[in-house]
């Protein structure tokens, strides 16, 4: 069903700055992408065999990174599950009783996406990601 990690998700204030100092930790440069649909600037990281590490900067107020840092502070935001198929996968979760904050897949910057409650995972914003052919 869980293919393998996707990406973790990192919430930051300043992204330039974040991005100096995670090129110099992981020794790659990243690629920096506007994700407008989840209202983020990320900057992404490919380490070791596809797993990617994205930074998030909120693009404005509104954003749900931005209302993150305001609460919680700079940090882990959320990990990435790769799926081959989303939506059987969200029907088995919610049969499951994991509380959806998706119901369907709907598109994201690497394919399709969902995320499950925080609620219902031990606290951990879990995201499903179907990633779009050719895509990352
Ligand atoms: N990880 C863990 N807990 C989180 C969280 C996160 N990322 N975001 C919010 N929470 C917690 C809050 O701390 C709060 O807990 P308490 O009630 O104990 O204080 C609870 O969840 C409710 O949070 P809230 O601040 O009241 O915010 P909302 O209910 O409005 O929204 C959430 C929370 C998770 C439903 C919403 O942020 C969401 O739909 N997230 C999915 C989309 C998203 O995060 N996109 C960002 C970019 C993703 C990407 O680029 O890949």
């Amino acid at each position: 069903m869980i293919k393998k990690v996707h990406h973790i998700g990192i919430a930051v204030n300043n992204l330039k700055e974040s991005v100096a100092l995670f090129e110099k930790l992981l020794g790659v440069k990243a690629h920096i992408e506007e994700a407008p649909c989840q209202r983020v600037t990320e900057a992404v990281f490919q380490v070791g065999e596809g797993i990617e590490i994205d930074l998030l900067e909120p693009m404005g107020p509104d954003s749900a990174v931005a209302k993150f840092l305001e609460k919680r502070g700079e940090g882990l935001h959320h990990i990435a599950l790769e799926v081959d198929d989303i939506d059987a996968v969200l029907k088995e979760m919610e049969e499951k009783g994991v509380r959806l904050i998706d119901k369907e897949g709907r598109e994201g910057v690497a394919g399709k996406i969902a995320f499950l409650h925080p609620k219902s995972v031990n606290g951990v914003l879990v995201e499903l990601v179907q990633p779009r052919e050719g895509g990352r």
